[in-house]
């Protein structure tokens, strides 16, 4: 499928409807490099019934306006066609305060806002415990139909042109 077809499948909208598909997240990874930008980073991952949790805390050592993320989301049908979902590399500040014009941005916004502890507007505050409590993909969120599969986003956040924070989450789309 291609990714405008999906973008569209996307764009039809969010109806109260039974989703016969379940997101599963697989494995998580975070790392990070630069002790004086963070000063704490735990995260977690949790199956429980059916279903990923993730939880995080981020505590930065400064406040920091200036921050760009490079991020791919890729997907890998039932029958191995692997398709580029999304890939983006922007200013932070920028994005969030722009993230509402993309669709699927806005989903994974609006979940995310749903479950983080201090809103996230930039500039990000230091020696702020940003938190995220037992975030999941919502199937209800999104369109009624999601194709079975697998899919990855590699995620990289540089903060004064360093590389800080990777994140990684691998999961899959059961029907
Ligand atoms: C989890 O999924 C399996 C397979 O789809 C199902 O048999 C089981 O009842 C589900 N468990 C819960 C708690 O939903
Ligand atoms: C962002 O990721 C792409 C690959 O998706 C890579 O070609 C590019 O060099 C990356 N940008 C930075 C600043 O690392
Ligand atoms: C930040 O919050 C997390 C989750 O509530 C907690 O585990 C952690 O200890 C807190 N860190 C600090 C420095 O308070
Ligand atoms: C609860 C927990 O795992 N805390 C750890 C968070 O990460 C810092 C280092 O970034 C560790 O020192 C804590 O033990």
């Amino acid at each position: 499928m291609s990714v405008y077809l999906w973008l569209l499948l996307i764009s039809i909208g969010v109806v109260s409807e039974e989703r016969n598909f379940k997101f599963i997240i697989d494995r998580l990874t975070v790392r990070h490099w630069e002790p004086e930008i963070v000063e704490e980073l735990n995260y977690s991952l949790i199956q429980l019934n059916n279903r990923s949790y993730i939880s995080a805390n981020l505590l930065l050592k400064r406040d920091i306006d200036k921050i760009v993320v490079n991020t791919t989301l890729d997907g890998c049908t039932m029958d191995n066609r692997k398709i580029r979902l999304f890939k983006l590399q922007t200013d932070v500040c920028i994005f969030l305060a722009n993230i509402h014009k993309n669709r699927l941005l806005n989903i994974f916004a609006k979940s995310l806002n749903k479950h983080t502890a201090g809103q996230l507007t930039c500039p990000l505050k230091g020696k702020f415990n940003y938190t995220l409590n037992n975030w999941y993909l919502d199937e209800l969120d999104f369109p009624t139909y999601v194709p079975a599969g697998t899919f990855q986003a590699n995620t990289e956040f540089f903060v004064d042109t360093k590389k800080t924070i990777y994140v990684m989450v691998r999961g899959r789309v059961l029907h």
